[in-house]
């Protein structure tokens, strides 16, 4: 990356609220006894994807490496591909750049099916959620190209989202993950003559997501979620699905950043490590829960994300003590029946 385009990468941290000890400091994830990773054909030959066993990169499915990027699927029906980092990140604080291009034949909404960016606990697991694992555990974020639920007229597409999982929620394809968003925003991104650029910022459990899809060089906001806790040591990957409808989905190049940011003791406290994701307010289900208690959006509202739906599930011991009041009752009415027997 030449330094002039370097320059624009870099935020103040203030604006953010990422930075209350006077801003932070960003370097090149490259560093020495830093996980970073990147490859950008020319620049990091080192750490391009290859199939030699020194490469830091896994292919997987249809995904192919082209000279200047990799394709996560080509335009074609029915392919998957996927692309991931063989070494767990342990950093802190990071920032991951993506370089990508989705572009194809396909005219008005007869395209899709979109590209994702994970960070989590597993790695090479294909299915169903744009060619990943459902019931992931981590972070996923999703460039969406095609509207799947039909009652779309309030969201235009392609549309990015992002989804926090514990491993106990299931994307819900048909409704371009709204149940379980954590936010999100239009983003037109396809066939453009310019490069589109994502970024996913992760400071002091601060999650930031911008875009840079207009060819003006500008960072837009989309995505800001405080209170997200994601453990350390899991995967940088990004993957792709094609169904009935395709486009050529192209990651031109993947970049981490370490983030340096100074923390006061008290904030040392409150972050320490966690082992499984979560955002702070917002009740993930366990996997074992009865389910009575797991939140599912009302039937008459499409628009509800899941944080609306989880800054409610803060009255769940209410919930809890319904459920243990009716089972109460049938307890009892059980046992008046048997004595009347
Ligand atoms: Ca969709």
């Amino acid at each position: 990356m030449k330094g002039r385009q370097w320059e624009r990468w870099r935020r103040p941290w203030n604006r953010l609220g990422g930075g209350s000890g006077g801003g932070g400091v960003c370097r090149l994830g490259m560093g020495p006894g830093c996980c970073s990773f990147s490859f950008c054909w020319g620049q990091a030959r080192g750490h391009g994807v290859g199939t030699s066993s020194s490469s830091l990169w896994n292919l997987m499915g249809n995904a192919m490496v082209m000279t200047q990027y990799v394709r996560l699927t080509p335009d074609m029906q029915s392919k998957q591909g996927a692309l991931w980092n063989r070494l767990p990140c342990f950093l802190r604080d990071w920032e991951l750049q993506v370089h990508f291009k989705i572009h194809g034949q396909g005219k008005k909404n007869l395209h899709g099916d979109g590209l994702a960016i994970w960070y989590t606990k597993d790695r090479m697991q294909p299915g169903p959620v744009f060619g990943n694992m459902d019931k992931f555990v981590g972070l996923g974020v999703f460039v969406d190209t095609y509207p799947n639920e039909e009652k779309q007229q309030e969201r235009v597409f392609p549309y990015i989202s992002a989804m926090v999982n514990n491993g106990s929620l299931s994307y819900d394809h048909e409704r371009d993950g709204r149940p379980t968003e954590l936010g999100g925003c239009t983003a037109i991104v396809r066939n453009l003559h310019y490069d589109t650029f994502l970024v996913i910022r992760y400071v002091k459990r601060h999650l930031t997501i911008m875009m840079d899809i207009d060819g003006k060089h500008e960072w837009r906001d989309c995505i800001e979620v405080p209170g997200v806790r994601l453990p350390r040591g899991y995967y940088f990957g990004t993957s792709s699905i094609t169904g009935d409808l395709s486009d050529n989905h192209d990651v031109i190049s993947l970049k981490l950043f370490e983030l340096t940011v100074e923390r006061t003791p008290e904030e040392e406290k409150l972050h320490r490590d966690v082992f499984l994701p979560s955002v702070d307010n917002m009740k993930l289900p366990e996997r074992s829960e009865p389910k009575a208690l797991l939140l599912s959006p009302p039937a008459t509202t499409t628009s509800v994300t899941v944080a609306q739906e989880y800054r409610r599930s803060r009255h769940w011991p209410e919930h809890i003590a319904r459920w243990v009041f009716s089972r109460l009752q049938q307890l009892v009415r059980d046992l008046l029946l048997s004595l009347e027997l």
